[in-house]
Protein backbone atom coordinates (compact mmCIF):
# COMPACT_ATOMS: atom_id res chain seq x y z
CA UNK A 1 0.00 0.00 0.00
CA UNK A 2 1.67 3.36 -1.33
CA UNK A 3 -0.71 5.30 0.41
CA UNK A 4 1.63 6.17 3.52
CA UNK A 5 4.53 7.08 1.49
CA UNK A 6 2.74 9.50 -1.61
CA UNK A 7 1.19 11.44 1.89
CA UNK A 8 5.40 11.94 3.40
CA UNK A 9 6.25 12.86 -0.07
CA UNK A 10 3.78 15.07 -1.28
CA UNK A 11 4.38 16.63 3.03
CA UNK A 12 7.89 17.87 1.53
CA UNK A 13 7.63 19.52 -1.65
CA UNK A 14 3.86 20.75 -1.11
CA UNK A 15 4.69 24.42 -1.41
CA UNK A 16 6.58 27.03 0.10
CA UNK A 17 4.54 28.25 2.98
CA UNK A 18 5.38 26.88 6.53
CA UNK A 19 3.88 23.68 7.23
CA UNK A 20 0.91 23.14 10.16
CA UNK A 21 0.61 19.98 12.16
CA UNK A 22 -1.63 18.86 8.97
CA UNK A 23 1.33 17.49 7.64
CA UNK A 24 2.42 15.86 10.31
CA UNK A 25 -1.65 14.17 10.58
CA UNK A 26 -0.97 12.95 7.23
CA UNK A 27 2.46 11.58 7.27
CA UNK A 28 1.63 9.67 10.31
CA UNK A 29 3.90 10.92 12.95
CA UNK A 30 0.93 12.19 14.91
CA UNK A 31 -1.68 10.32 15.63
CA UNK A 32 -5.32 10.86 14.37
CA UNK A 33 -8.48 9.17 14.32
CA UNK A 34 -8.95 8.85 10.50
CA UNK A 35 -12.58 8.55 9.44
CA UNK A 36 -12.10 8.28 5.46
CA UNK A 37 -8.90 8.46 3.18
CA UNK A 38 -7.93 8.23 -0.28
CA UNK A 39 -4.60 9.49 -2.64
CA UNK A 40 -6.29 12.73 -2.51
CA UNK A 41 -7.35 13.60 0.85
CA UNK A 42 -8.26 12.88 4.15
CA UNK A 43 -11.01 12.97 7.01
CA UNK A 44 -10.18 12.75 10.55
CA UNK A 45 -12.01 13.61 14.00
CA UNK A 46 -11.15 17.10 15.08
CA UNK A 47 -9.03 17.26 18.49
CA UNK A 48 -11.07 19.96 20.05
CA UNK A 49 -14.61 18.96 18.71
CA UNK A 50 -17.19 21.82 18.87
CA UNK A 51 -20.16 19.84 18.39
CA UNK A 52 -20.58 15.89 19.78
CA UNK A 53 -19.84 15.15 15.62
CA UNK A 54 -16.61 17.33 14.20
CA UNK A 55 -14.48 15.30 11.50
CA UNK A 56 -12.15 18.08 9.54
CA UNK A 57 -11.60 17.31 5.84
CA UNK A 58 -7.97 18.12 3.96
CA UNK A 59 -6.15 17.72 0.99
CA UNK A 60 -3.14 15.63 1.64
CA UNK A 61 -1.11 17.94 -1.12
CA UNK A 62 -1.98 21.55 0.52
CA UNK A 63 -0.56 22.99 -2.89
CA UNK A 64 -0.95 26.41 -2.10
CA UNK A 65 -4.28 25.88 0.04
CA UNK A 66 -3.25 27.81 3.06
CA UNK A 67 -6.97 29.25 2.87
CA UNK A 68 -10.01 28.59 0.47
CA UNK A 69 -9.45 32.15 -0.96
CA UNK A 70 -6.52 31.29 -2.60
CA UNK A 71 -7.55 28.82 -4.76
CA UNK A 72 -7.20 28.61 -8.06
CA UNK A 73 -9.21 26.62 -11.23
CA UNK A 74 -7.00 24.18 -11.51
CA UNK A 75 -8.17 23.44 -7.64
CA UNK A 76 -11.74 22.42 -8.96
CA UNK A 77 -11.49 19.27 -9.30
CA UNK A 78 -9.87 18.47 -5.38
CA UNK A 79 -12.65 21.40 -4.07
CA UNK A 80 -15.20 19.41 -5.68
CA UNK A 81 -14.03 16.07 -4.36
CA UNK A 82 -13.34 17.63 -0.70
CA UNK A 83 -17.17 18.81 -0.86
CA UNK A 84 -18.36 16.11 -1.59
CA UNK A 85 -16.70 14.17 0.65
CA UNK A 86 -17.90 16.46 3.44
CA UNK A 87 -21.76 15.82 2.68
CA UNK A 88 -20.73 11.99 2.58
CA UNK A 89 -19.29 12.41 6.21
CA UNK A 90 -22.44 14.41 6.99
CA UNK A 91 -25.08 11.68 6.56
CA UNK A 92 -23.12 9.28 8.33
CA UNK A 93 -24.66 7.98 11.26
CA UNK A 94 -21.95 6.16 12.79
CA UNK A 95 -20.15 9.04 12.76
CA UNK A 96 -23.18 11.11 14.83
CA UNK A 97 -24.40 12.75 11.76
CA UNK A 98 -27.60 11.93 9.78
CA UNK A 99 -29.75 15.20 11.54
CA UNK A 100 -27.84 18.01 9.67
CA UNK A 101 -25.03 19.40 9.88
CA UNK A 102 -22.62 22.79 9.59
CA UNK A 103 -20.68 22.56 7.06
CA UNK A 104 -17.61 25.35 7.77
CA UNK A 105 -14.55 26.80 5.95
CA UNK A 106 -12.37 28.92 8.13
CA UNK A 107 -10.94 31.68 5.61
CA UNK A 108 -8.07 33.84 7.58
CA UNK A 109 -7.46 34.64 11.04
CA UNK A 110 -10.59 37.19 11.24
CA UNK A 111 -12.58 34.34 10.47
CA UNK A 112 -11.34 32.14 13.36
CA UNK A 113 -8.73 30.58 10.86
CA UNK A 114 -5.72 28.82 12.92
CA UNK A 115 -3.86 25.69 10.44
CA UNK A 116 -3.13 27.16 7.15
CA UNK A 117 -3.63 24.30 5.50
CA UNK A 118 -7.42 24.51 3.77
CA UNK A 119 -9.85 22.00 5.76
CA UNK A 120 -13.25 21.97 6.32
CA UNK A 121 -15.35 21.70 9.11
CA UNK A 122 -18.29 19.35 9.38
CA UNK A 123 -19.74 19.61 12.71
CA UNK A 124 -23.34 17.61 13.84
CA UNK A 125 -25.52 15.90 16.56
CA UNK A 126 -26.13 19.41 17.88
CA UNK A 127 -28.64 22.08 16.91
CA UNK A 128 -26.83 25.48 15.42
CA UNK A 129 -27.67 28.77 15.02
CA UNK A 130 -27.32 31.44 12.58
CA UNK A 131 -25.66 33.84 12.25
CA UNK A 132 -22.70 32.08 13.45
CA UNK A 133 -20.45 34.07 16.49
P1 LIG B 1 -9.49 26.52 12.08
O1 LIG B 1 -10.61 26.68 11.06
O2 LIG B 1 -8.12 26.74 11.49
O3 LIG B 1 -9.69 27.33 13.32
O4 LIG B 1 -9.60 25.01 12.53
C1 LIG B 1 -8.51 24.27 12.98
C2 LIG B 1 -9.09 23.07 13.67
O5 LIG B 1 -8.08 22.07 13.72
C3 LIG B 1 -9.55 23.34 15.09
O6 LIG B 1 -10.91 22.96 15.22
C4 LIG B 1 -8.63 22.44 15.93
O7 LIG B 1 -9.27 21.88 17.05
C5 LIG B 1 -8.23 21.37 14.91
N1 LIG B 1 -6.97 20.70 15.14
C6 LIG B 1 -6.93 19.31 15.21
O8 LIG B 1 -7.95 18.64 15.09
N2 LIG B 1 -5.73 18.68 15.41
C7 LIG B 1 -4.56 19.38 15.51
O9 LIG B 1 -3.50 18.77 15.67
C8 LIG B 1 -4.64 20.81 15.40
C9 LIG B 1 -5.84 21.43 15.24
I1 LIG B 1 -2.93 21.95 15.52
Amino acid sequence: ENGRWDSIWLAGVRDKEPETLFDKIISGEIPATIVKEDDKMMAFKDINPAAPAHVLVIPKDRNGLTRLSKATKEQSEMLGHLMLTAGEIAADESLGFGNGARIVVNDGKSAGQEVFHLHIHVLGGREFTWPPG
